[in-house]
């Protein structure tokens, strides 16, 4: 079942800094009755012991030094049945059993990137040949001219420390250098640090805001919390439709206006949201592209507004991108990070894309975390980013 918590343990109580890798959080209220899975991070108000101390803000860039690749989570059974027959060299980790549906989904989703990579495996030798054609398979897979590099330096100082002999070992080794590259986008979403959490998400036109949106409540109203949606995409009636619609069918608020401005309705909702004392309020934005200044000018305005409606708000600015346009996407990341700060990413249409390679290109070039994949139109089809569980669907 797809979730939004971490199910790692958590750690001790933090006295100074709550652990960001750790999990979303419910709310102080809601940490009862939240479901097992849930865990909560030990902020100040839940700590047993430790003194208060300020909480430091929700949402902060990753560590930007790649941490080591993280340890197998669960050696278990391969994931699903995939025609891809070669057996890694050393048995490669499989992921949890409860993420086992997801991973499949995402390793068919990721085939095309995977399956053109993987090509270039299928020899004998491990030769000069063999990383031109990687460095190309690279590059088409749109990870970029300087993930690529850092990629293959990465891989050739591996094989020679490992003194890897065939091809395939090559492959494993890729995955675990790409694991590492990828680690630092790895961050949850946090839910609970504020009352309510803000969120507006920006994007593209189509790039998958909405239906993101919607996937998210359901998700979030299954885990108790309240949501409430703000239609501040008043461009069109369809989108206030369509938002209305995942509202009715997660049985959560909206606040919405006919043609309004697209700032005082977020300013309405996030004003509503606190009055009403709901978890969460997310805004969901028009699509535009980031060369339209005008319309960037309108994000900036609703991200001022709702920090006159609650001065620590937006808590999240998350940036929605169609992982299909491959290098446009890294372009989209960066305008809109430097118009905005963003703090997240989700990035969708990652299914049937031999794009992939971007998720490299983002954590080389802006990494601004991946708090979610998505890799279809369904509910199931979007879930935490995972760093090794990418790396490994992709070239596992
Ligand atoms: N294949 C696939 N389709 C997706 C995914 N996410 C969203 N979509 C589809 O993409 C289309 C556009 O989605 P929306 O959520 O309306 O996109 P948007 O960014 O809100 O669009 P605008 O509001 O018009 O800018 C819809 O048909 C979605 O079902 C995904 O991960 N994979
Ligand atoms: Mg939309």
């Amino acid at each position: 079942m797809f979730s939004f918590f971490k199910k790692k343990p958590v750690p001790a109580p933090a006295p100074a800094a709550p652990d960001l890798r750790g999990a979303m959080a419910p709310t102080p209220a809601l940490a009862e009755p939240a479901p097992a899975n849930v865990a909560v991070p030990a902020t100040p108000a839940q700590a047993p012991v430790p003194a208060p101390v300020p909480t430091p803000p929700a949402a902060v860039r990753p560590p930007v030094p790649p941490s080591p690749a993280p340890a197998a989570k669960v050696a278990a059974s391969t994931p699903e049945p995939v025609p891809e027959p070669a057996p890694a060299p050393a048995p490669a980790p499989a992921p949890p059993a409860e993420r086992a549906g997801w991973f499949g989904r995402l390793r068919q989703g990721l085939a095309k990137t995977g399956t053109s990579i993987a090509q270039v495996f299928t020899g004998t030798r491990i030769d000069e040949a063999l990383y031109e054609e990687l460095e190309s398979a690279l590059l088409m897979a749109d990870a970029g001219v300087k993930a690529t590099e850092h990629l293959l330096a990465d891989l050739r100082r591996r094989v020679k420390e490992r003194k890897a002999e065939r091809p395939e070992e090559v492959r494993a080794l890729l995955a675990d250098a790409l694991a590492e590259l990828l680690a630092p986008l790895e961050r949850p979403l946090e839910i609970g640090r504020h009352q309510p959490t803000v969120m507006m998400v920006v994007g593209v036109n189509g790039a998958g805001k909405t239906t993101s949106i919607g996937k998210l409540t359901r998700h979030l109203a299954d885990a108790e919390q309240k949501v409430l949606l703000a239609a501040a995409d008043t461009f069109r009636a369809a989108a206030r439709e369509q938002l209305a619609i995942w509202a009715d069918r997660n049985q959560v608020q909206i606040v919405s206006q006919e043609g309004g401005d697209p700032a005082a309705v977020t300013y309405d909702a996030v004003v509503a949201g606190k009055s009403r004392g709901v978890d969460v309020v997310i805004a969901d934005t028009a699509g535009r592209l980031p060369t339209q200044l005008h319309l960037m000018e309108e994000l900036k305005k609703i991200r001022r507004t709702i920090a006159k409606a609650e001065s620590s708000a937006p808590h999240e600015v998350l940036l929605v991108v169609d992982g299909n346009t491959g290098q446009n996407a890294l372009a989209q990341v960066r305008a809109f990070d430097d118009a905005l700060k963003l703090t997240g990413l989700i990035v969708t249409k990652l299914d049937g894309t031999a794009k992939g390679g971007v998720l490299a290109a983002i954590a080389r070039e802006r990494p601004v975390p991946v708090y979610f994949v998505g890799v279809g139109e369904k509910l199931e089809d979007l879930e935490t980013f995972d760093a090794r569980e990418f790396a490994q669907a992709l070239l596992g």
